[in-house]
């Protein structure tokens, strides 16, 4: 995708990152009228590569049909109003929907809401610059903030009144904060999901979750005809340790017998292996610099959260902006950090919590060998014959609330 319009030296807001909460964030703005220049290091194609998150919560939902992108999510989206839980050879149904009063989560790609979010951008004209280099931060302290970059070997310089850092966890923006105006909290978990994307169907109607001796399973999808699964793998694997037929094998043994028997293999289209962390900036505000997403915290992927929480940050950044310039009111805008946060170590706290009861810890301290296997089977016992403590999963998987 080449740079649709020329790029003013100015701007109203200076977006950092064209990942899910750059994008998002800019088509809200730019719906509300307000100026937004996005500047991307990567290329489109590069963005659109990355495989990622699947489940998508309401709150997540209703923020793409504001910014009107919705409408191929409702048409190929996968409603789903339960999950499974799998366990000593057998699978429990989470009925979400029933326990949450009727809501449910819509099983549909990153990589498809990043393409309608980048459809949007072009078909409005509003300017993103991919391929941005060495992006800089220039006086994001003082009421007129800079941003600087390379595009196509020309330094450009960018001025604005804002600048949202949605440039994800290995960025610029969180990296320009001096180390003494931040407080950094992280968990770095001792093993990695290795995922692959593969044009078969379903192994289920819903997600299975796997809690099982050998490690973690999980079986997700992204279609009726093309699955993404993951299995608890060893930090210090490569994916080229990993041929189809030894991850085919490995996820069957993970599983309860009838899953295992009803899987259907096929090649990889994808293959990957991430590390798992839970990770928190605090404060996500500095002058005129906020950050969003993953560029202010990371949770592991077992809750499904990452993805939501970017767009829970820019569902309050974005009313933030439009309060400010609507009628000058900087309320939002000085509660932003705090109500983020808030949200976030909720979802922190869930997907430490899920990560926790679902994956083999390697012996040592705590919880953790054969006792913490023990202590993980009773509590999914418990857990899948208690109505109040599937009630608490169900609504921490659908989403919290939001603090308006
Ligand atoms: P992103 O998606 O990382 O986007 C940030 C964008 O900023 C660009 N960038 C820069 N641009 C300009 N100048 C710079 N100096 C820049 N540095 C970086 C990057 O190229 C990129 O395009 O962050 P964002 O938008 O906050 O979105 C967050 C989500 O992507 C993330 O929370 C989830 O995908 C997390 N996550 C998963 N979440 C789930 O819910 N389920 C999953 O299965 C799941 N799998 C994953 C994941 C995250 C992963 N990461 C970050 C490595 C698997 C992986 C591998
Ligand atoms: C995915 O489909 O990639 C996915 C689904 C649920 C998770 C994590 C990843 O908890």
């Amino acid at each position: 995708m080449s740079t649709p319009t020329p790029i003013p030296h100015r701007t109203q807001v200076a977006i950092i990152g064209a990942g899910p909460s750059g994008l998002l964030l800019g088509q809200l703005l730019h719906k509300a009228g307000i100026d937004n220049v996005v500047l991307e290091a990567r290329s489109a194609e590069y963005v659109l590569g990355r495989i990622r998150a699947g489940v998508l919560e309401q709150v997540c939902v209703d923020l793409l049909d504001e910014a009107g992108v919705g409408e191929r999510m409702h048409r190929e989206g996968l409603v789903h109003g339960g999950i499974e839980l799998a366990f000593a050879g057998a699978r429990h149904r989470i009925d979400l929907q029933t326990l949450t009063g009727g809501k449910t989560v819509m099983v549909y790609g990153q990589t498809e809401v990043t393409r309608d979010l980048m459809d949007a951008r072009a078909a409005s004209g509003a300017p993103i610059v991919y391929e941005a280099a060495d992006v800089q931060l220039h006086d994001f302290d003082s009421a007129t903030p800079r941003v600087s970059y390379t595009h196509d070997g020309v330094r450009h310089e960018l001025a604005c009144d804002f600048i949202a850092g949605c440039d994800g966890f290995h960025g610029v923006c969180r990296a320009s904060i001096p180390k003494e105006r931040i407080q950094n909290f992280e968990r770095v978990y001792p093993f990695g999901w290795l995922g692959i994307l593969a044009d078969v169907p379903p192994v289920a109607d819903e997600l299975i979750y796997s809690n099982h001796a050998r490690g973690f399973a999980l079986c997700s999808m992204r279609s009726k005809s093309r699955v993404r699964h993951y299995v608890q793998c060893s930090l210090q694997d490569k994916v080229e340790d990993w041929s189809d037929a030894r991850f085919w094998d490995e996820l069957k043994s993970r599983l309860d017998p009838e899953a295992a028997e009803h899987m259907v293999t096929g090649p990889s289209i994808e293959k990957s292996i991430a590390p798992l962390r839970s990770f928190v900036a605090e404060p996500m505000r500095f002058g005129q610099l906020f950050l969003a997403g993953d560029a202010a915290h990371i949770v592991p992927p077992t809750g499904a959260k990452g993805l939501n929480l970017a767009a829970a940050d820019v569902r309050y950044l974005s009313r933030a902006f439009m309060e400010f310039y609507a009628d000058k009111r900087t309320a939002g805008i000085d509660d932003y950090s705090r109500k983020a946060l808030r949200r976030v170590w909720k979802a922190e706290r869930f997907s430490w919590y899920l990560t926790s009861l679902l994956h083999k810890f390697p012996a040592g301290a705590g919880d953790t060998g054969e006792f913490g296997h023990r202590m993980q089977t009773a509590e999914l016992d418990y857990l899948v014959h208690s109505t109040a403590a599937m009630t608490s999963l169900a609504e921490n998987y659908v989403g919290l609330p939001f603090e308006e």
